[in-house]
């Protein structure tokens, strides 16, 4: 066994560990539910609690670690970054945008409670992540600079403008620009908000801060490209969605602007230009790094 595969398979098992214990969190977070009409109770509830990797709150808790911070001040910022992932994944999957029918293994949000309450949940879920930040988080600075480094970016300039971007590049020419635009926007700025977050929590430094929210980007980054590499090498079964849709719905896509090949290339380029900002971290950021590398080298 080579060192990478050992290095691979142990941040697979941290990651494994920590979606078992972070499960919890989410639970409690979803138990109150007075008065909320069932079918959107349930709908929230089925698509939070599904089993999703739980990276970006992994992200979150980690690089507060990093910065000196405990796990315990990390949990608002990670259970809100998973409640905007969750609700991104819900809407994403409706017709009126890439049309899917399985999302971590099981049928998607609309598939079991129809369009109209996917679309609230996925509101419910969005609304959940501010609300979450607001009233969980006991400092007002730390609450208030988290709400605008989530805020920004999953707005119009990160997260629903790269949406946009990928939605009208279906009937562009294909792009390498393109494509990095567009996933620089629509996956990575959340992960860069999740690395922020979590330096935020621990109130490190602006430096700080842009370093690893730096990071989150490339990391995000070559997430992205994976997940690219994963449609059309990945099997549905192991990634719990449909695979080799991209290509068909005429996506701007690594593979499909560059091929397989190089878009290992520029995976593992993302890798190494995230890993360059954790240089100053020293050995407390070698669990990170371990992520990090794992992220081009997933199977699902
Ligand atoms: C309502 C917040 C909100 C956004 C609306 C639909 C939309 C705008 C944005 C979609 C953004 C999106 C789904 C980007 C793809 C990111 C991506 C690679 C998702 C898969 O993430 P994984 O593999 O999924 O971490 P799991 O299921 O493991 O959590």
């Amino acid at each position: 066994m080579t060192s990478a595969a050992t290095g691979d398979q142990s941040a697979t098992a941290a990651l494994e560990r920590w979606a078992l214990k972070f499960q919890s969190a989410l639970e409690a977070l979803l138990a109150s539910h007075d008065g909320v009409p069932s079918p959107l109770a349930d709908s929230v509830r089925y698509s939070l609690l599904a089993p999703g990797k739980r990276i970006r709150p992994y992200l979150v808790t980690q690089c507060c670690r990093l910065c000196g911070g405990a796990e315990a001040e990390a949990i608002p910022a990670a259970l809100a970054v998973e409640c905007v992932h969750t609700s991104s994944l819900i809407h994403d999957d409706l017709p009126a945008m890439d049309d899917d029918d399985l999302r971590r293994g099981l049928p998607t949000n609309h598939k079991v409670f129809g369009e109209a309450i996917a679309i609230l949940a996925g509101d419910t879920l969005l609304t959940m992540a501010f609300e979450v930040l607001g009233t969980q988080i006991a400092s007002p600075t730390v609450a208030a600079a988290s709400v605008a480094a989530l805020g920004r970016a999953i707005g119009w300039q990160g997260m629903m403008g790269g949406q946009a971007a990928d939605l009208i590049g279906e009937s562009q020419a294909p792009d390498l620009r393109l494509v990095e635009a567009i996933h620089r926007r629509k996956t990575a700025c959340l992960f860069e908000a999740c690395a922020r977050l979590g330096a935020i929590a621990a109130r490190g430094d602006g430096r700080t801060q842009d370093a690893l929210g730096s990071f989150g980007r490339w990391f995000g980054l070559a997430f992205q490209i994976a997940d690219d590499l994963l449609d059309v090498t990945g099997s549905a079964q192991a990634a719990g969605k449909r695979v080799v849709k991209d290509e068909k719905a005429g996506k701007q896509t690594y593979p499909g602007v560059v091929g397989i090949e190089s878009s290992r290339q520029a995976g593992k380029d993302a890798v190494r230009a995230a890993l360059a900002q954790l240089e100053g971290f020293g050995p407390q950021a070698e669990d990170l790094r371990q992520l990090t590398r794992f992220v081009v080298d997933r199977t699902f």
